[in-house]
């Protein structure tokens, strides 16, 4: 491109070519921190680097019977870093654990036949027990595509779930800064919202 018709483009809007990924700064625990998440995050950086990476929380994770694939701890390191650099500090690392501690709980609650899924009206529940009320054509979305067990009536196992309601509640989240009124109506530009979206389907 030439100076001459450089000059005719106005730069691009402030934000817009920025990365959706902020830069993961170092961490402290907060000062109320419970000594078992300390101990939990000194056992896990088997490295001693100060960050836990993708393999040390998988491994971690699995240890306390949440065997969860790498795909969904790459996911929960973004929701919980808002960062791609697939580690995540102590203060993050203590919220991941408090919001998993109490995702497990309403799995146990509303899983209420003990068969280790949760079905299209347990998720209902579920979602509404943490203020999400979803229209009820996105909960059938979310079935379906959360469903990975892959038995004749849809549902979720307790990996999906915790994917799904994760999920759901960045991107609620994410959608709550353009609805600053909560209206349930948001204004988006083409690169906001494609910015906003594919840092949660590509981890
Ligand atoms: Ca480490």
């Amino acid at each position: 491109m030439s100076e001459e018709q450089s000059s005719k483009y106005s730069p691009p809007p402030a934000g817009c070519y920025l990365s959706p990924f902020s830069a993961l700064f170092p961490s402290t625990f907060p000062s109320d921190t419970d000594p078992n998440i300390v101990a939990c995050f000194q056992l896990a950086d088997q490295d001693g680097s100060g960050f836990i990476d993708d393999k040390e929380l998988q491994r971690a994770l699995s240890s306390y019977n949440e065997g969860f694939s790498l795909r969904t701890v790459h996911m929960l390191i973004y929701l919980f870093t808002n960062s791609d650099t697939r580690k995540i500090g102590p203060k993050e690392f203590t919220s991941l654990f408090y919001s998993l501690q109490n995702l497990r709980g309403i799995f146990e609650k509303f899983d209420r036949d003990r068969s280790g899924k949760i079905g299209a009206n347990e998720l209902s529940e579920a979602m509404l027990s943490q203020g999400l009320a979803l229209p009820p054509t996105v909960l059938e979305l979310l079935v379906t595509k959360f469903d990975k067990t892959l038995g004749p009536i849809k549902s979720l196992d307790y990996e999906n779930f915790i994917l799904c309601c994760l999920i759901v509640k960045g991107l609620t989240e994410k959608f709550k800064k353009y609805d600053s009124l909560y209206t349930g109506s948001a204004t988006f530009t083409y690169g906001e919202f494609m910015f906003t979206v594919l840092p949660f389907l590509i981890t």
